[in-house]
């Protein structure tokens, strides 16, 4: 079997977490199974694939294009996991990333016809955004929020470690009537709650290649679009204390980035801090928002004197001002640890084109 399925779902819902867990688990309990990281970054290491490295998974990575736009090396991708004997491959697309049904689903079912076995398109949620939908606010975001669910042969809600058993039952059955053509799951990639109904689901499930009207490319899109920066560092540290904290740095920096963009007026839906020492011991801390608090996500297990990090972030906030955040964030937080930085890769863009 050559499944191939395509996660997506918006910034932060937990792909990256339910990829790796899913793997994992899909290795251990069925076949073996792989993941590819996919998000825009010119010639970078992604974050997220760092980490499915550091955490010991089957992983790949595509940057610099959204895997819409790029079936040559995504097919040469999948290739060769399924020549190394993977069963079951999965990739997700940009957080922001609207529009891979199309692109993606039917644009490898007419460009190779039966190569690859296409599982249920499936859509990753998170309790905060389904509350945000059901209250019927207001967002910048929510053509993006609505869109994503709407391509959705699966729709699988992340987190549920968050809510209890009533909570839980209200978000899925709220998922369910409103996009009633998806399968919905209630998982946890953090306690594995779940971890099996999705392995079957994508096991046994096929991909419907429904045709949704989602607007694509219409004012919508573009004006969501058009608010969206990412940012994108990769340095190395050299430490000159022993008593070094690198989960305490990274954690000081998701806070100064924090106060930055709400004192801009701005949003940061995900920025990602990873870092790691030469012997493999790493941190990760996660800044999801300017009004949640910061999560440290793997701490490390000792000072450290040399440290690799990659930060990569996407912000409704302009280019420039997002730069000048991070960037000063990077420099002024270093300097009373006393590091030594050496800057490898930094890029700062717009996603709307
Ligand atoms: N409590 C809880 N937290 C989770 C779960 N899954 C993921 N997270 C946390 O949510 C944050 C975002 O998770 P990611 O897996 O990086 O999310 P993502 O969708 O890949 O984000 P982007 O790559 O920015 O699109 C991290 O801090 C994770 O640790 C979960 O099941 N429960
Ligand atoms: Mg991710």
């Amino acid at each position: 079997m050559k499944k191939f399925v395509v996660f997506s779902g918006f910034l932060g819902s937990g792909k990256t977490t339910t990829m790796m867990a899913l793997t994992k688990y899909y290795t251990g309990h069925f076949a073996p199974a792989s993941m590819i990281s996919n998000d825009l970054g010119n010639g970078v290491t992604l974050a997220d694939h760092r980490l499915a490295l550091l955490s010991g998974c089957d992983a790949a990575e595509i940057t610099d294009q959204c895997i819409c736009y790029c079936h040559d090396v995504l097919t040469d991708k999948l290739d060769r996991a399924f020549a190394a004997g993977c069963e079951l491959v999965v990739s997700d697309i940009p957080g922001f990333g609207v529009g891979a049904l199309e692109h993606v689903y039917h644009g490898l079912t007419e460009e190779l016809p039966g190569v690859y076995e296409l599982g249920p398109f499936t859509v990753l949620v998170e309790p905060d955004t389904v509350e945000l939908l059901r209250s019927g606010a207001d967002s910048d975001l929510n053509y993006i929020y609505h869109t994503q669910l709407a391509e959705a042969d699966l729709i699988v809600l992340n987190k549920c470690d968050l809510l209890d058993a009533p909570q839980q039952e209200a978000d899925r059955a709220w998922l369910a009537e409103h996009y009633p053509e998806a399968q919905v799951l209630a998982i946890s990639a953090k306690t594995l709650q779940g971890m099996e109904a999705l392995s079957l689901a994508l096991k046994t499930g096929t991909a419907s290649l429904r045709r949704p009207d989602i607007g694509y490319g219409g004012a919508e899109f573009r004006a969501a679009m058009g608010k969206l920066s990412g940012y994108y560092i990769q340095y190395r540290a050299l430490v000159c204390c022993n008593d070094f904290d690198g989960t305490a740095y990274l954690e000081d920096m998701a806070k100064r980035v924090q106060a930055g963009i709400a004192a801009a007026g701005c949003e940061i839906p995900h920025m990602k801090l990873l870092a790691w020492e030469p012997e493999g011991d790493y941190g990760k801390v996660d800044l999801l928002g300017t009004s949640r608090p910061i999560e440290i996500t793997h701490a490390f297990g000792r000072p450290c004197t040399e440290l690799a990090v990659i930060l990569n972030a996407s912000a409704a906030c302009p280019g420039k001002t997002l730069d000048g955040i991070i960037t000063g964030a990077v420099e002024e937080v270093s300097r009373p640890y006393q590091l030594e930085l050496t800057i490898f890769k930094k890029d700062c863009f717009g996603m709307g084109g």
